[in-house]
């Protein structure tokens, strides 16, 4: 419950937006403090916080930003004197200047983006749940997260910031592959997904499991930083068919940790770590996801 009244600074705080931010929608929406003292600095009430909640929640969802007004302000309607005129404005600039870029990703690529530098878990979470099951798990990478987290990526290197943002992005981006339903009765795994020796980058491989799952297949997930001698114990005790092993960097490339994994009728190394010329000419190099599944799938029963 909001007693006295917030500040800008505290509603900021809590919704995790910039104060320019909520000065610019107030300006240029009227969702701002409904009173006004003069000679006194604004003071936001309960429902100037929930019509807010509503905008970051819209907006986050990827809704162009004098549109998610329009609806913030009919969810808890303000006094038809005090309502003001909401107007279009280009899209792509709520956030000021503290964005992720994105390039020509979409819309919901856009709302990840500012739902995640706000750290706002449920919103991203719902984006990228709801893509996944509209689009399916390769689209949902291409389209929506391959460019967010390049974005991270990029304004990390350039400034060194932004890593809570990179921890809970790829938590969240995680935690949706996981919830892909698993095909129940599938026939016992025949593929292994691991990262490479001391490689943390587990998204891809994740990613890959999810589409697999999708596909009706279930695969071994064993994520980060797998050691050699576990990958090649795991091997020798399941006999998979398939082995992907991920590297993101050159660092974790080591091609001495495919030589555990002779017997595996297809290995797979996939991530821009691996350099083709190093690698046995019988080990797969797909490009994307898209062709790390299909590529699999070919050497799977029953797969189609
Ligand atoms: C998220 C992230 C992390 C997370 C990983 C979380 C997780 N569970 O995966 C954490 C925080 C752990 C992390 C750690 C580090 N990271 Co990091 N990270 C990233 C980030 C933002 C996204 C990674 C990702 O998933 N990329 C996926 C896509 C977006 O990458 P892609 O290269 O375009 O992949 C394409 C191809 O490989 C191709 N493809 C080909 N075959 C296949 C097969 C499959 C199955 C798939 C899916 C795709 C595919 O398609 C892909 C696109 O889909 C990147 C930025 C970036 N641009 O990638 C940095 C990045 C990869 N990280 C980087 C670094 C330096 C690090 C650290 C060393 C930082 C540090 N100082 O500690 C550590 C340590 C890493 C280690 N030893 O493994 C650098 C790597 C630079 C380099 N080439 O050496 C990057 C590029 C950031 C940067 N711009 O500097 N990181």
């Amino acid at each position: 419950m909001v007693e006295d009244g917030l500040s800008a600074g505290e509603v900021a705080r809590r919704l995790g937006v910039a104060v320019t931010t909520l000065r610019s929608w107030h300006r240029r929406y009227g969702l701002g403090p409904d009173q006004h003292e003069a000679r006194h600095h604004r003071r936001y009430t309960g429902e100037d916080l929930s019509r807010l909640e509503v905008m970051c929640r819209l907006t986050g969802e990827g809704m162009p930003a004098a549109e998610a007004a329009r609806a913030a302000l009919a969810v808890h309607p303000v006094e038809a004197a005090q309502r003001p005129v909401v107007v279009s404005i280009p899209a792509g600039r709520a956030g000021g200047g503290n964005t992720i870029p994105v390039g020509g990703a979409g819309p919901e690529a856009r709302g990840l983006a500012r739902a995640a530098m706000r750290l706002d878990v449920a919103t991203m979470s719902s984006v990228i749940t709801r893509m996944i099951g509209e689009r399916g798990v390769v689209h949902t990478w291409d389209q929506l997260l391959r460019p967010v987290l390049a974005g991270v990526g990029d304004r990390h290197a350039a400034s060194g910031a932004l890593v809570e943002v990179e921890h809970l992005l790829s938590r969240t981006i995680s935690d949706a592959f996981a919830a892909v339903r698993r095909p129940a009765g599938a026939p016992a795994p025949r593929t292994l997904l691991a990262c490479a020796d001391e490689e943390q980058h587990s998204l891809p491989v994740e990613a890959l499991a999810a589409a697999l799952a999708e596909r009706g297949h279930r695969s071994l997930l064993l994520g980060a930083r797998v050691p050699p001698r576990a990958l090649a114990a795991v091997v020798a005790r399941l006999g998979p068919t398939v082995v992907v092993l991920w590297s993101q960097a050159p660092a974790t490339a080591g091609a001495a940790q495919l030589s555990g994994l002779r017997g595996t009728p297809l290995v797979v190394a996939a991530g821009p770590g691996w350099q083709r010329d190093s690698l046995p000419p019988s080990v797969a190099r797909p490009g994307s996801l898209g062709e790390a599944l299909d590529l699999v799938l070919r050497w799977l029963p029953g797969a189609g």
